[in-house]
């Protein structure tokens, strides 16, 4: 009897235990001071997450921009890799900018998982290669995203999944712990501390050091953060000026000033370079080897 009596509760068994391996992390701050949670391996079940965005018939739209040589080095390790682990049964699509279609590779994807090939032009400058996917993204929302699917991720190429990102990593609005910041003291943070960059920071400014190779959330909000970040990028232009880390410069300053409403750890961006680290459980998204400065043009 008591067991038949479980076995009715099987949702409520979950977030039970869900809120017992919440308590399991005590090595990591979990939560930021606006109440945002900061997700780590062993905090939460993924059944239960994957439960409601299936009730919620949720598909997710992931963007990532392969332009020139970045699409050979990069684009089909990334790809497979994210039919591996990435949203794994539920609806993706990937939205691919580049400017050399004929070179997608032609990859078998699971059912309910399409690739779309958005064209980019390619800018001479490799900034702005970075900094225009803002406009691309708010743009590919204005016209498919936001018809098809409720949640965006927005991807840098050069990194292949290694474990598990799935819907625990969705919610409004989503930002990612720069692996090689986390851990250290917030003056060594690389924020723009140029006043008259749009993406200026005063020392006393910033929660985090957030990375641009990951950011997401609901496609109402990733419009606001693209949209937003192409607006202080060309006020930047017309200034002249030009944000130490691009693109990523205004992302920090956006998430600054609105909030994430979610955190994911490095365990979801992580760099083996950085060697061993206790608090690493799992490297679900793993940083590639950077082309050499020449191949990337800057050398
Ligand atoms: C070419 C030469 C030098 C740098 C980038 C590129 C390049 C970038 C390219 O030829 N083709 C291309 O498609 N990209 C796209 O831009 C690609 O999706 C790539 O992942 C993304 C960002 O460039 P990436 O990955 O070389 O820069 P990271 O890894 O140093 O990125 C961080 O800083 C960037 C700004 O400088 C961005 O904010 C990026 O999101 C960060 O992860
Ligand atoms: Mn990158």
């Amino acid at each position: 009897m008591k067991l038949d009596n479980a076995g009715d509760k099987g949702l409520n068994f979950g977030l039970n235990q869900n809120y017992l391996s919440s308590q399991s992390r005590t090595d990591v701050q979990t939560c930021t001071y606006w109440g945002a949670p900061i997700i780590w391996d062993g905090m939460f079940n993924p059944d239960v997450y994957d439960r409601t965005h299936t009730k919620d018939h949720t598909s997710v739209a992931l963007t990532v921009f392969a332009v020139g040589r970045y699409l050979d080095v990069y684009l089909k390790d990334f790809l497979i890799s994210a039919e591996l682990h990435f949203m794994v049964g539920f609806p993706v699509t990937y939205y691919v900018f580049t400017d050399v279609p004929e070179k997608i590779p032609a990859l078998k994807l699971a059912s309910g998982r399409e690739l779309k090939f958005m064209p980019v032009k390619r800018h001479s400058r490799w900034q702005d290669i970075s900094m225009m996917r803002m406009k691309s993204i708010r743009d590919a929302i204005d016209s498919y995203i936001q018809h098809n699917h409720q949640y965006v991720f927005c991807m840098d190429v050069d990194q292949v999944f290694r474990g598990r990102f799935g819907t625990e990593a969705l919610g409004d609005s989503v930002a990612l712990l720069h692996a090689h910041y986390y851990h250290r003291f917030r003056r060594m943070w690389t924020y723009d501390r140029n006043p008259k960059s749009q993406a200026y920071m005063a020392d006393s400014q910033g929660d985090f050091y957030y990375h641009a190779a990951v950011f997401g959330g609901s496609w109402q909000s990733v419009k606001q953060i693209t949209d937003t970040c192409y607006r202080t990028i060309m006020e930047d232009k017309k200034n002249p000026v030009e944000a130490l880390w691009h693109d990523e410069s205004h992302l920090n300053k956006y998430f600054w000033k609105h909030k994430p409403s979610k955190v994911l750890s490095p365990e979801y961006c992580w760099d083996t370079s950085i060697g061993y680290r206790s608090d690493i459980h799992i490297a679900r998204l793993l940083w590639q080897k950077k082309l050499s400065d020449r191949l990337r043009g800057t050398g």
